[in-house]
This record gives C-alpha cells, structure tokens and sequence, in this order.
C-alpha cells in the first residue's frame, strides 16, 4: 500500500497536487473530500489540516498542507526525476523565489483584483504589488522559456503553471500571449494529461 495519500478535492487547488505526484510517478493514494458536503471541515478532516482546506498531503507519518509546501516537498523527497533544484546548487534561491511568488503574492494580487477593497491599503503595507506589477513581472520570467528555471521543468512550473492556467481559465488573469506559451507546454506532459484525466474521471464519478 503506498504511504503517500492526497486528500483531494475533484477539480481544486489540489488538482496541482495531483499534476505534482504524477510528475513524480511514486504510487500513490486519494482520498477524496467532498467539498460540497462540507466533508472538509468534519472533525476527521480538521484533524489532518485544521484550516479545513485541500490539498493535505499524508507521507508516512508526515502531514503536509499548502500546495507550495506539498510540491516542494514531494521535489525534494523525491528527486530522481529532477523537479527540483537541490541544496548546495546556486539556482535553489531563484527556484525557492518562484515557489513561493505563487501563493504569496501572485494568488493575493489576483484576489485583489478580483475582489476589490473599499480603501486601498498602504502599497508598503502588503506583501506585494499591484496586480498589474505583479503580471509583468511574471510575464518577463515565462516568456523565455521554455521553464521558470531555463530548460529545467521544476515544481515551481507545477505552481506558477497552474495559476496562470486556473487563473486565465477563469477569467482572473489575462490571456497574454506569453502566459498562454507557457501553460500550453505542460499540456503536451503526459503526466498533466494523466492528472487531468483522473481528475476527470474523480468529478464524474462524484457528480
Ligand atoms: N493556501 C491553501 C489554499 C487551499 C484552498 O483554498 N483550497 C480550497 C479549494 S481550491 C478549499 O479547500 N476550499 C474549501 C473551503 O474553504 O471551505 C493552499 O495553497 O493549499
């Protein structure tokens, strides 16, 4: 039996877990939480990830939560297939950069826009930049490609990929051409096209 469980929730944020584990090609479990029934915030759940939220990621006896944390994890637990840039290695810094970039200031600037506050806050006072700001910053990274880290596909292309991809799909990020260059890579990996018909699979069956 594989020690290694994602409680998952069929498509979400943890679908960029999923994408990760096949990209790393351990076996591995799911454990489904269904959102809707509120699966995620029953005492069972909480005891796992007490914000109540997906991706939790089970590893022995290691519970990991946050997508970032999961992905860079799995890529350095497991480096054979070389999704990450290791410790000792110059480029880790701009790697690490990247994995954290996504949640921690990407993901806030989308909200922003998305959801606009009645005062804007003091510029200095957040942890990021305008959304705008933060796109071109983006923007310039990706567009020379192929990968965030040159010819290295790494886990910060599983996060920073997905984003753009979920956030374009909604309609939170604009289709620049460049963004769409660069998700348009992963769908050729055989390991997305995995995840993402399991995925489909899993939401069909749920429905
Ligand atoms: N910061 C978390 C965010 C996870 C998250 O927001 N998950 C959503 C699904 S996309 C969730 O569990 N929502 C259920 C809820 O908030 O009740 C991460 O990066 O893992």
């Amino acid at each position: 039996m594989p020690n290694v469980t994602l409680y998952h929730a069929s498509p979400s944020r943890s679908s960029i877990v999923l994408w990760m584990l096949e990209e790393v090609g351990q076996p591995y479990d799911i454990k489904l939480v269904v959102l809707s029934k509120g699966e995620n915030l029953k005492p069972d759940y909480l005891a796992i990830n007490p914000m109540g939220k997906v991706p939790a990621l089970k590893h022995g006896d290691t519970v990991i939560t946050e997508v970032a944390a999961i992905c860079t994890y799995l890529a350095d637990e497991f480096p054979d297939k070389k999704l990450n840039v290791p410790v000792g290695t110059p480029r880790r810094g701009e790697y690490l950069k990247w994995l954290f970039f996504g949640p921690s200031v990407i993901e806030p600037a989308m909200t922003d826009r998305a959801f606009p506050r009645k005062e804007d806050p003091r510029a200095a006072s957040l942890g990021w930049r305008d959304f705008d700001t933060v796109l071109d910053i983006v923007s310039k990274a990706v567009a020379k490609g192929p990968y965030l880290m040159g010819e290295q596909f790494t886990a910060a292309d599983v996060v920073i990929g997905s984003g753009l991809r979920y956030g374009m799909m909604f309609k939170l990020i604009p289709e620049r051409k460049e963004f769409q260059d660069y998700v348009g890579r992963f769908a050729a990996r055989p390991a997305a096209q995995r995840a993402q018909a399991k995925d489909e699979e899993l939401s069909s069956a749920a429905a």
